[in-house]
């Protein structure tokens, strides 16, 4: 699977794409990322990218031409098993299921906003949709295309390399959150580890760490549970 990444800042996908499962993905073969400088595609000495809102207001916006620009020259027909999508807060809300969903693409495109905004008409015209990673601001997309990958890279590398197959369903089969860990040492500060999990008694930790799973999905993520 290929990601191509449309930005202003290409320099700040170096840290995230060279560590972990982005990096492990990516020598394995599974995917290959592309990070395209968004001031390719300007004709003018300034290479802008951006310009006043219409209509007046705060800051920046990105224009269209660039961008539309950009993707028709990365992909100059937009045949079937390809996105693009739009990172932006007023986008459908990112989760486990959207990224399954994306890791069955051959190509997908992200576009990081920036500034105040991006001009209507990529959302409109362009993107196949605009996606939010949560209900907070961002200062861009960046971040945003960052964890998207992530996410999606990590699922290529389960389906395909890893054996072990829960790293894969964990946040989704069972719908619980994950149950809590402990190591040595067995007693820190006074604070035990449990004692079941001590043992080998491999039905009852099965059963302690289900209740586990369930009591803390309770705690902390009850909207889990109401579904
Ligand atoms: C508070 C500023 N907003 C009103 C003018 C608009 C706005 C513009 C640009 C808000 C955020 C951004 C930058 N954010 C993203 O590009 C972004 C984002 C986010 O802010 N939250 C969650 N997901 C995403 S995906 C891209």
């Amino acid at each position: 699977m290929t990601f191509h990444v449309l930005t202003i800042f290409p320099e700040f996908f170096r840290g995230p794409f060279e560590h972990g499962v982005i990096e492990r993905a990516q020598r394995a073969g599974l995917i290959q990322i592309k990070v395209h400088d968004l001031r390719t595609w300007t004709a003018d000495r300034h290479r802008t990218v951006d310009d006043r809102p219409f209509g007046g207001g705060e800051g920046m916006v990105l224009k269209p031409g660039p961008i539309f620009e950009a993707v028709e020259s990365i992909w100059p027909d937009r045949t079937a098993g390809k996105k693009v999508v739009l990172l932006s807060a007023q986008g459908r809300k990112f989760d486990q299921s959207v990224a399954r969903e994306f890791a069955g693409l051959n190509e997908l495109l992200l576009i990081c906003g920036r500034y105040e905004g991006v001009d209507e008409r990529v959302a409109e015209h362009l993107a196949d949709e605009e996606l939010s990673v949560g209900d907070f601001v961002l200062s861009g997309g960046e971040l945003a295309a960052a964890m998207v990958l992530d996410v999606v890279a990590r699922l290529k590398e389960c389906v395909l390399g890893n054996s072990d197959s829960r790293v894969y369903e964990s946040f989704g089969e069972d719908g619980l959150l994950d149950c809590p860990q402990y190591t040595r040492p067995a007693e820190f500060r006074g604070w035990k580890a449990p004692e079941v999990l001590l043992g080998g008694n491999h039905e009852e930790i099965r059963k302690w760490r289900l209740k586990a799973a369930r009591e803390k999905t309770a705690r902390q993520r009850p909207d889990l549970l109401r579904i």
